[in-house]
């Protein structure tokens, strides 16, 4: 069984390359719940959505978040409501909100309510909640403290990132399925997420990085900087503003002590020397991921890169 630590868009899009190239119930994608909101009095989970989503094929091919097709008829009366209508809710995607809030109130813990939900997609991967406590990322801003999703969605990461903090993360513990996944897993893979605020969270839950730290590895982490620049949202300004290098040499100094192997795109090859100086080894491959072809084939290069540091290590 294979292991995966994902965020959002680009988490979903690898995790989704792995689903592909494995065979059925071999993917274990523990995702990121500190973006995680309540809104009209539902709990929405966005990043367990967009993978979610992604692996049954549902997901909007134009954004990589909310189901394709989808229509607004909700959100634009809630609008006339005047209840606020910047986080861009679908009807179907309501139905999913509905359905979890439900379940949460009926005190089915978040990890039960996903596997319920996946189940329904038909998705034969096992999708877990970095914990089933909420937390929820703040981010530090010039304008002052930001609530995650107003920094993201509302502001549209204009502000300049001083700090992040993960509220409530000393009471989340990890899902018991989760540390027995990373206990047998045969690799861990770090997905192309944001290494501040999809993967940052996740190593943060109590337990968590150690039992990352502790797994005598393969654990590969891929960029999500590639020739400087983050392939979607805020990476790059965010590493800069915090001090780390903009590069897939500054993900993978975040990394050290975590992981064994790092994969990089073709446009940053030069780096590798300097990461592999981190003391992990270094895979050049293309990383984009255009479309599923890509997302397979990044996903058996990162599966073959995992067996030869298996080998090596023997
Ligand atoms: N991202 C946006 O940029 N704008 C939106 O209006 C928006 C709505 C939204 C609704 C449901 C959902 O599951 C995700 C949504 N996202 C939206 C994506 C989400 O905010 C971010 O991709 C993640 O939180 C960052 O990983």
């Amino acid at each position: 069984m294979i292991v995966a630590l994902a965020g959002g868009v680009g988490g979903a899009k690898l995790a989704d390359g792995l689903y592909r190239a494995l065979p059925a119930h071999q993917l274990t994608v523990i995702v990121n719940t500190a973006d995680d909101l309540d809104l009209f009095g539902l709990r929405i989970c966005p990043d367990l959505d967009t993978v979610m989503y992604t692996l049954a094929g549902i997901a909007n091919p134009l954004t990589g978040w909310g189901i394709r097709d989808d229509s607004f008829a909700a959100l634009e009366m809630l609008g006339r409501y005047g209840r606020p209508t910047w986080f861009r809710l679908g009807d179907r995607d309501l139905a999913t909100h509905v359905a979890r809030t439900e379940r949460l109130q009926a005190g089915v813990p978040l990890t039960a309510v996903t596997a319920e939900l996946v189940a329904a997609l038909g998705i034969r991967a096992t999708l877990l909640p970095m914990s089933d406590a909420p937390v929820a990322t703040r981010v530090q801003t010039p304008a002052g403290t930001l609530d995650f999703q107003d920094y993201f969605v509302r502001r549209h990461q204009a502000e300049t990132v001083t700090g992040v903090v993960f509220d409530g993360i000393e009471r989340a513990r990890p899902p018991a399925a989760a540390l027995r996944a990373l206990e047998e897993a045969e690799a861990i893979i770090i997905c192309p997420s944001n290494p501040i605020v999809s993967i940052g969270p996740i190593l943060a839950v109590p337990g968590l990085r150690d039992a990352v730290a502790r797994h005598p590895g393969p654990r590969v982490a891929v960029s999500p900087i590639v020739a400087g620049r983050a392939l979607r949202g805020p990476a790059d300004r965010m590493l800069e503003s915090l001090g780390h290098e903009v590069s897939a040499y500054g993900v993978a100094a975040l990394y050290q002590g975590l992981i064994d192997g790092m994969v990089i795109d073709e446009a940053d090859a030069a780096l590798a020397r300097r990461i592999e100086g981190l003391g992990m080894q270094v895979l050049v491959a293309p990383t984009v991921m255009n479309d599923p072809d890509d997302r397979t084939a990044l996903a058996v290069r990162v599966l073959a890169f995992c067996q030869q540091i298996r080998q090596e290590a023997r």
